[in-house]
């Protein structure tokens, strides 16, 4: 088996300043989380970027740029930045950052789905919202169909080709194994692949162990095993480390980090992103898996290197 690497999503689109006073928001916090994740054991690190005053997920690549230089200043770690943007993004304005930065690595969402957390609006008090933004947007996600057409996605496959960055496929479904598998016949996308299963997301599959036998089972069948390298998010508590395990136990990767679950024990928060990545690594030394360092995971993943990126 590969050494395990581990990917730390930092703070996301999804979760919401009222749901932990640890979410990193302002670029320092970003950037200063995303290191520390990096020194318990992230080989990389997922970035989204928040609006410094209004704490709003935004696609301003100045503020990417800012956080990815600053990660870059302190650390050797990968730079993975989304470009899954949010609710009131078009799929173009998700995309700029990648020409803007010519990241080594980037999220590729594999299709469309009603990806919602309007549950999450129901728990709070209106009083307890730290920003005036915060409800409205977890409830407008009912209606929010995250949009990923085949058109998007090819003009998406274009740009990262330009920018010689590399895909993370997120694959929230079976469904998007198939429309990898599509592409790939088309000859639009190219083997060797980078998976990223999100399990747990409502609107998507869910966070369990059969769900994800299922997703392997499939791309092996698909793309064959030697053609892709996979990775597992298990969005929530317990979901984040069970599926870490799993995946630990079956040769896959790990993602964990604040975008998917915010506990690092039961009812406990964590207060950094690398008390996540310090349950892995500790997960997986016990159960005798290395850990990747950022530069072996560049070779496992065929990245082209961070002297080669524009930030
Ligand atoms: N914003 C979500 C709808 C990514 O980073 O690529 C999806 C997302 C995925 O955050
Ligand atoms: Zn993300």
């Amino acid at each position: 088996m590969d050494k395990l690497i581990i990917t730390a999503a930092i703070t996301g689109n999804i979760t919401l300043p009222v749901q932990t006073p640890h979410l990193p928001l302002t670029p320092q916090q970003i950037i200063d989380d995303a290191v520390r994740a990096a020194n318990a054991g992230a080989a990389s690190v997922h970035i989204h970027g928040r609006d410094p005053k209004t704490a709003r997920p935004t696609t301003e690549p100045a503020v990417y740029r800012e956080i990815a230089a600053g990660i870059k200043a302190r650390s050797n770690v990968i730079v993975c930045v989304t470009t899954g943007g949010t609710a009131d993004m078009t799929p173009a304005q998700r995309a700029q950052v990648v020409p803007a930065l010519k990241p080594e690595l980037a999220t590729f969402n594999m299709g469309s789905i009603n990806f919602s957390i309007h549950p999450i609006a129901d728990r709070y008090k209106d009083e307890d919202y730290k920003y005036p933004w915060e409800k409205d947007f977890a409830a407008g996600t009912k209606d929010f169909i995250f949009r990923n057409t085949f058109g998007d996605i090819e003009k998406l496959v274009q740009i990262m080709a330009e920018n010689n960055t590399k895909s993370e496929f997120e694959v929230y479904d079976v469904g998007h194994l198939y429309n990898i598998n599509f592409l790939v016949r088309r000859k639009v996308i190219k083997f060797p692949i980078w998976l990223q299963f999100v399990t747990g997301i409502l609107g998507g599959i869910g966070a369990n162990i059969e769900e994800v036998v299922h997703m392997k089972q499939t791309a092996d069948r698909l793309f064959g095993s030697e053609n892709y390298v996979w990775s597992v998010i298990g969005a929530g508590y317990p979901a984040e480390f069970n599926l870490a395990t799993l995946a630990i136990m079956m040769g896959g990767h790990a993602r964990v980090g604040m975008e998917d679950n915010i506990f690092v024990e039961k009812g406990v928060l964590c207060k950094s992103n690398a008390d996540l990545v310090e349950k892995v690594v500790r997960i997986s030394k016990e159960l005798g898996r290395e850990i990747a360092t950022p530069d072996e995971a560049r070779k496992i993943l065929g990245l082209k290197g961070r002297d080669k990126v524009n930030y």
